[in-house]
């Protein structure tokens, strides 16, 4: 081929990218809101200093729970519709007996806030389409065809909103229930069914923290579809934080984008802590406290809460939040293994909270004793495994130690401190003040 040839493919391939999708609104702006990094970061702020939040994945899936036909069906609790290859009709009559009697949105709210947790995000309607809310679009919702007749999001907001909890809602753009909702006719479900849809989610619940976005992968959606959505989501709520699964950007479950350029505020790991973080980048990394996300009856492969404590302070350590799932059964209780969890994690941050809550990832990087947090002229270092030797070397270079203390130790008690070529050495305490984590507060100044 000549050089002119390839010339006119790639200028042909170039147009062909910028230009709209068949059946894209006329005025849909590809363009990201124009932003300085002043009012980003002011619109990040919470969710950043938040760094703990709980997900929640509920919905008609919690009836079978698992089980379909006397079987029990291998992988996630909420992809049982497409597991078990049920058909659509079949599947309404799990909707049909939804009626969880004990649910109760200031209980669920209680056990989080208690647990240090600073925002929810729910499943206001995932894969399988069914609505917890009132939607004027929608029958496949728990108002027109569930029993229980109660807006879960209505009652959900004013218990966050009590307790001063950010209120977050999930949304899976995938949708088995939906006719439209694939092949040639997507646009038709997407601008007279999803778009009313998010609408009246940002707009009949009060203030919503974060939009966060699934079932992105699908063939039908597209890169300038995610910006567009981007735009309108910030558009309805200009101050909204929205996860990257809104575009295409996100790369498998890794859930960070391939490059700059893609809509979505935050990256977004699944049931995985990425290594080294992403040094300047928003992310969240979302994770079960068993096997499956949705409830399942079976399912007892609970982490223990030692883990879940290591794992919220690697992740805060590295610079991102911990979004951590339960399931509620039909009935509406979350599990009382997931309640104990929470109920340990809660007290551990009801002494160390200060070290997790508006910390920044830190440049110490790993210790083998644990790991560090930062806020400006403090480093936190969380030792999960107690030194025998008695001493913590923290590579603080250029500085001038002021005091270090136990977290942990109200009266202050000072720390020897001993200055190496390398840093400091700390004398720490005989035994360890928490056997999951000691937090040890280290106060300095930077020297020029
Ligand atoms: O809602 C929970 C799960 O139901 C949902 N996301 C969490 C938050 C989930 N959906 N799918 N999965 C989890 C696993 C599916 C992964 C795949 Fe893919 C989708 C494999 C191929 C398409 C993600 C996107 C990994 C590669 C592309």
């Amino acid at each position: 081929m000549t050089r002119k040839g390839i010339f006119v493919i790639v200028l042909a391939v170039i147009a062909a990218q910028t230009m709209p999708v068949p059946g894209e609104d006329a005025c849909s702006l590809n363009e990201l809101p124009a932003e300085t990094k002043h009012q980003r970061d002011a619109r990040m702020r919470w969710w950043r200093d938040a760094r703990f939040g709980m997900f929640i994945h509920w919905g008609a899936y919690a009836i079978p729970a698992g089980t379909y036909k006397g079987k029990r069906i291998d992988g996630l609790g909420e992809w049982i519709m497409d597991t078990a290859k049920i058909p659509i009709d079949e599947y309404e009559t799990f909707v049909t007996q939804f009626n969880p009697a004990r649910f109760d949105a200031n209980e669920w709210v209680r056990v989080a806030a208690n647990a240090g947790i600073k925002y929810i995000v729910i499943t206001s309607k995932h894969h399988d389409g069914f609505c917890l809310w009132d939607s004027k679009v929608s029958d496949h919702d728990i108002m027109d065809a569930a029993p229980f007749r109660r807006d879960v999001l209505k009652e959900l907001a004013a218990a966050c909103r009590k307790k001063g909890i950010k209120l977050c809602f999930y949304y899976s753009i995938m949708d088995w229930h939906h006719p439209d909702a694939r092949g040639e006719n997507f646009p038709k479900y997407r601008d007279y069914y999803m778009k009313p849809q998010i609408k009246e989610l940002l707009t009949s619940y009060g203030d919503i923290g974060v939009m966060w976005f699934d079932g992105e992968w699908i063939k039908e959606w597209t890169e300038p579809q995610g910006k567009e959505l981007f735009n309108y989501v910030r558009g309805l709520r200009p101050t909204i934080i929205v996860n990257n699964r809104v575009g295409k950007g996100r790369k498998g479950m890794e859930g960070m984008n391939k490059a700059e350029g893609y809509a979505g505020d935050f990256g977004t790991p699944e049931q995985q802590i990425p290594p080294t973080g992403f040094p300047g980048l928003d992310w969240e990394s979302c994770m079960t406290m068993n096997d499956t996300w949705g409830y399942k009856s079976y399912d007892n492969n609970w982490k223990s809460s030692e883990t879940l404590i290591h794992n919220l302070i690697d992740i805060v350590s590295k610079g991102g939040n911990f979004l951590l799932n339960v399931g509620p059964t039909a009935e509406g209780l979350i599990p009382g293994p997931s309640v104990e969890c929470l109920t340990a994690m809660g007290e551990w941050m009801k002494v160390n909270g200060e070290a997790i809550y508006a910390t920044t990832a830190s440049e110490h990087g790993q210790g083998e004793w644990g790991r560090f947090t930062e806020k400006p002229g403090k480093t936190f270092a969380h030792v999960f495994n107690w030194p025998k030797t008695g001493t913590l070397a923290v590579p603080l270079k250029d500085t001038q130690v002021s005091r270090a203390y136990m977290l942990a130790d109200k009266t202050r008690n000072l720390l020897r401190v001993d200055k190496t070529q390398d840093g400091v050495l700390l004398y720490l305490p005989e035994t360890a003040p928490d056997a999951i984590a000691s937090v040890v507060v280290i106060e300095y100044r930077k020297q020029r």
